[in-house]
């Protein structure tokens, strides 16, 4: 078992105990360790087979045998029990937001609560608001938060939906009775949130496939199991559909079923039109429906069935009905980005604020994987939960960074770090450094991190007057939105696009799974507008690097090319390009 792993557990140990009404140091204590774990460094086996586990600070010997255990056997008893001893619905409230441990306790004590259903018929009775330390407008949040998570459970993040299908899309690739396979559905598309997981085979032995489906590792429970199709639960609670079909079958059905739907009602339309049926099973010469192979129009591939309707191909990450028809029909479908176009990130975090590892580390790391540089830009100081830099501590950073690029530019190494800063949009759209702290810096990201509650007309001005400012060369997270965990601030997001392309301010499109922002929906406007867009990991540790393949997938499904994003330039463009807009006022 991993340290991450184990880490979870641990908290997770923390978090039964306080339901159970443990003494806060002692459920303190599992939360500390599990975060002086998170911190390591080095491979936690590696500590262990050393003896050096009591030197971490924090890991008392009791923890220490617990979590040996757990990396040595995969198992716990102590946590087994634990869980066991505690109703699961007492532990899916706690993912209400706003109702920790404590309330739930308090809740489970005092009106025999322990499921959200229950939950729900108690505060639409007003028990809870009766309850003391809850009140009415305690009693009104949780009933949000139960609708809120209510709309959202069934709805996953496009990363956790790619990291359960990847490895069973292997698996499969592997069965040899497997001749074609793909994922289809809003996995395929690169939705920014999925509903379901669908899988496409083709095959000459569908029982076979199905068996092999179902059977997999990662495969927690069958729902539903038949002839050429299963529905099965994945870890994290993700649905996902296969449907096995013939090989000649494969393009159409591959189509069909990568949908979306309002793209699939145009292509059948346009079929009809041509005295055509399109369905899952072909395109057939015919005016009814049907699926008789004797009036298939035979395709190897979807190009094909595009071919034949008067189409370009059209990726899967446009099939949404938002013009990939005009352009389709004009041989106009742009050349998308290629996540292997980006150089770097631009949008980074560090030990010195909230991030993880040194300078050292995080250049090693990103220079490892093959980018060309990597902007540093800490949080500043009015984000003081997240550590934020102060003038005095910035330049010190600069002064590191510099230290770090020497030793690369003494190795003929051309990597390189850049000095920036994530800089706070404060409640009046002023800036949490002065012009000339700025006037320093490599890269500066503007992003609001506080003062949410705004209106609409108030927070465009704010971000607007930052926009304005010729030292910020980009503005972060424009909406501020956690996908399936919080909606975004107001803002008129068109007037910011028209400002940035008023002052060349660029616009991020902020990679972290949880982000997505600005939405791929809006970055049609801001190319017909010129608004450049820079793909940013907003890593905090380094494994966050990932984020741009993912990042350069939604900026595919905005439509952005190679030429649309700042950080596919090379080092020396780059710079550039980032002296563009101060050069105005020197
Ligand atoms: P999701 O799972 O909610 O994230 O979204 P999708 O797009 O993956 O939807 P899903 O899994 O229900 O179905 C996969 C595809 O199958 C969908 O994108 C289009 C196609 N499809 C399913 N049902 C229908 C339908 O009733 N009409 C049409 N035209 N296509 C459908
Ligand atoms: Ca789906
Ligand atoms: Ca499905
Ligand atoms: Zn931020």
């Amino acid at each position: 078992m991993d340290k991450d792993r184990v880490a979870e557990i641990l908290n997770e140990i923390g978090i039964l105990l306080e339901l159970k009404g443990e003494n806060p140091f002692k459920t303190r204590a599992y939360a500390n360790a599990a975060r002086a774990l998170e911190a390591l460094s080095e491979p936690l086996e590696k500590v262990i087979a050393e003896n050096r586990l009591g030197e971490i600070k924090g890991i008392g010997e009791a923890l220490q045998k617990k979590i040996i255990d757990l990396v040595t056997t995969g198992k716990l008893a102590y946590y087994e029990d634990l869980k066991a001893s505690i109703p699961p619905g007492l532990v899916e409230m706690l993912q209400i937001p706003g109702l920790g441990p404590k309330k739930a306790k308090a809740l489970n004590d005092k009106l025999g609560i322990a499921s959200i259903e229950q939950l729900e018929a108690a505060c639409k009775a007003g028990k809870v608001a009766e309850l003391q330390g809850f009140g009415e407008k305690t009693q009104s949040k949780i009933l949000e938060g139960i609708q809120f998570r209510r709309n959202y459970a069934s709805r996953h993040l496009l990363s956790d939906a790619l990291a359960a299908a990847e490895p069973l899309l292997e698996s499969l690739r592997s069965q040899p009775d497997v001749i074609r396979c793909s994922t289809a559905g809003s996995v395929r598309r690169f939705k920014e949130v999925i509903g379901d997981i669908d899988f496409l085979v083709s095959s000459k032995k569908p029982s076979s496939v199905i068996d092999f489906f179902t059977r997999q590792p990662g495969v927690l429970s069958v729902i539903a199991k038949g002839d050429t199709k299963a529905s099965v639960v994945l870890q994290g609670g993700i649905q996902a559909d296969l449907r096995v079909v013939s090989d000649r079958e494969f393009p159409f059905a591959l189509a069909y079923f990568t949908g979306s739907k309002e793209h699939n009602i145009v292509m059948r339309q346009r079929a009809i039109q041509r005295g055509l049926r399109l369905n899952e099973y072909g395109l057939f010469r015919s005016h009814e429906e049907t699926r008789d192979p004797e009036l298939l129009v035979p395709c190897a591939t979807e190009e094909d069935i595009f071919k034949h309707l008067d189409l370009a191909c059209i990726p899967p990450e446009l099939r949404e009905d938002q013009g990939e028809f005009a352009a389709a029909e004009r041989d106009e479908i742009p050349r998308l980005l290629e996540w292997t176009d980006l150089r770097g990130s631009l949008h980074n975090h560090s030990h010195w604020s909230d991030g993880r590892g040194t300078l050292e580390e995080i250049a090693a790391h990103m220079d490892g994987l093959g980018c060309d540089y990597w902007a540093i830009t800490d949080h500043s100081k009015s984000s003081f939960v997240a550590n934020g830099l102060d003038a005095a501590r910035l330049r010190q950073q600069i002064k590191t960074v510099a230290k770090v690029n020497a030793t690369y530019a003494e190795q003929g190494n051309e990597f390189r770090l850049l000095t920036g800063s994530e800089v706070d949009i404060l409640s009046d759209g002023q800036l949490d450094f002065e012009d000339d702290v700025l006037a320093e810096l490599d890269v500066v990201v503007a992003s609001v991190h506080q003062g949410f509650t705004h209106n609409e007309a108030e927070m465009t001005r704010r971000i607007i007057r930052a926009a304005e400012n010729p030292f910020v060369h980009m503005l972060g997270h424009l909406t501020g939105r956690l996908l399936l965990e919080r909606e975004g601030y107001p803002v008129n997001q068109r007037a910011v696009i028209d400002a940035c392309a008023e002052t060349g301010t660029w616009v991020e499109l902020n990679a972290s799974p949880y982000r997505f922002d600005m939405d791929w929906r809006l970055w049609s406007y801001a190319r017909t507008k010129g608004v450049r867009c820079v793909i940013n990991c907003d890593a905090h540790r380094n494994e966050h690097a990932g984020y741009l393949r993912l990042g350069a997938g939604i900026a595919r499904k905005g439509w952005l090319t190679k030429t649309d994003v700042i950080n596919t330039l090379p080092l020396k463009a780059l710079m550039k390009e980032l002296g563009r807009k101060r050069a105005k006022v020197a």
